[in-house]
C-alpha cells in the first residue's frame, strides 16, 4: 500500500508542542557501539541528530565503540576481557582504545551527521581538559573515573551551531596520562555537569524490562533501585541504570533508556506521545 500521507502530515502537526517544549534544550545521545549497526542505520542516526538541531535543540553526542576495540584488539592478537562490565586496559591497550575511539569511530560519526546537512565537530575528554579522570579500580588498569569536567567547551560548539560529538577518552590527573571511560559513565558526566534536558542511552536492548520480562516504560528512580537490589535489573542494564541514577541526582531533568536499532528511536521518545524504551526520572 502506498505510505499514507495525510498520517505523515498529521504526525507533524502533532509534533508541534514537543518542539516547542524542546526549543534551547540540550540532550545528550550516548550512542554505544552496539546501537551502530551497517551504514543505513548510521545515516539514520545522524539524520535524527541533524533533525534536532534545525528545530532548535542542542544535541550533544557521546559515543562508544565497544565491539570496533575488540576486533582491531583481535586483529593484533591482543585478548579483549571485561571486569564488571569494564575493560581491562592496559597500557597497550589503551592505545588502540584511544586510536579506535577519537579515529575511527568518532570520525565516521562526525562524516555521517555532516553527510545530513550538520556541522558535526569530533573531540574526545582530552580537548580543552574536558574530562579529567583518575583510575577507576586498580584491577582495570587504565580505566579513568571522571573526577573534574570542565564542559564550557560542549557550550561553545553548540553554542556556534556545531553538533559536538564526544569519544570517551579522557586525560589524567599526571601529565600524558590517558584513561579508557566507559561510553554510559562518560555520557552519565557529560549530561550532568550540562545539567541536560534529557539523557537518551541509546543500546541493543528495548528497555529496562520487569519482573515478568515487560518495558517498564516509566520508572521513579526508587523503583530503579529497588529493582537493582532485587535483582530483576541483572547484567549490563545495571551499569546503564547506575548511571542513569547518578546523572538524575547530578541535575539531568530525565534519562531515556532506548533501542538505538529501532528506526527514528531518539524522535519517536522526543516528539511524539508514544515516548521509547524506558524513561527514569523523579
Ligand atoms: C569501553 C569504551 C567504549 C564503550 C571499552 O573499552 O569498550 C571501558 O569498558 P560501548 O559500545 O558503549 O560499549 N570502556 C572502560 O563504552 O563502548
Amino acid at each position: 500500500m502506498d505510505r499514507d500521507w495525510i498520517a505523515t502530515a498529521r504526525t507533524l502537526s502533532e509534533a508541534l508542542p514537543y518542539l516547542q517544549r524542546y526549543t534551547g534544550a540540550v540532550v545528550v545521545v550516548k550512542f554505544g557501539g552496539n546501537a551502530m549497526g551497517d551504514e543505513e542505520a548510521m545515516a539514520e542516526f545522524a539524520r535524527d541528530i541533524v533533525l534536532m538541531k534545525q528545530v532548535g535543540m542542542n544535541p550533544v553526542v557521546v559515543h562508544g565503540g565497544g565491539p570496533m576495540i575488540n576486533e582491531l584488539l583481535g586483529k593484533l592478537g591482543i585478548e579483549s576481557r571485561f571486569v564488571r562490565g569494564k575493560r581491562v586496559t592496559t597500557k597497550e591497550t589503551v592505545e588502540v582504545v584511544e586510536m579506535v575511539l577519537s579515529g575511527l569511530v568518532n570520525k565516521r560519526i562526525v562524516q555521517a551527521i555532516n553527510d545530513q546537512g550538520g556541522r558535526a565537530v569530533g573531540i574526545s575528554g582530552k580537548d580543552d581538559d574536558m574530562m579529567v579522570c583518575e583510575a577507576d579500580d586498580p584491577e582495570l588498569g587504565f580505566v579513568g573515573k571522571p573526577v573534574e569536567m570542565n564542559i564550557q567547551i560542549i557550550r561553545d560548539l553548540y553554542s556556534a551551531g556545531l553538533i559536538p560529538v564526544i569519544a570517551p577518552v579522557a586525560t589524567g590527573m599526571a601529565d600524558n596520562e590517558t584513561f579508557n571511560v566507559n561510553g554510559d559513565t562518560a555520557a552519565g558526566a557529560i549530561a550532568g555537569a550540562l545539567k541536560a534536558d534529557r539523557l537518551l542511552l541509546l543500546t541493543d536492548v528495548a528497555g529496562v524490562k520487569n519482573e515478568n520480562g515487560e518495558i517498564v516504560t516509566q520508572m521513579h528512580p526508587d523503583e530503579v533501585r529497588a529493582m537493582i537490589a532485587s535483582g530483576v535489573i541483572a547484567g549490563g542494564m545495571i551499569p546503564k541504570t547506575e548511571t542513569a541514577l547518578k546523572a538524575l541526582e547530578d541535575g539531568v531533568r530525565a534519562v531515556v533508556i532506548l533501542d538505538g536499532r529501532v528506526p527514528n528511536a531518539s524522535l519517536l521518545e522526543l516528539f511524539t506521545e508514544h515516548g521509547a524504551g524506558s524513561l527514569i526520572r523523579s
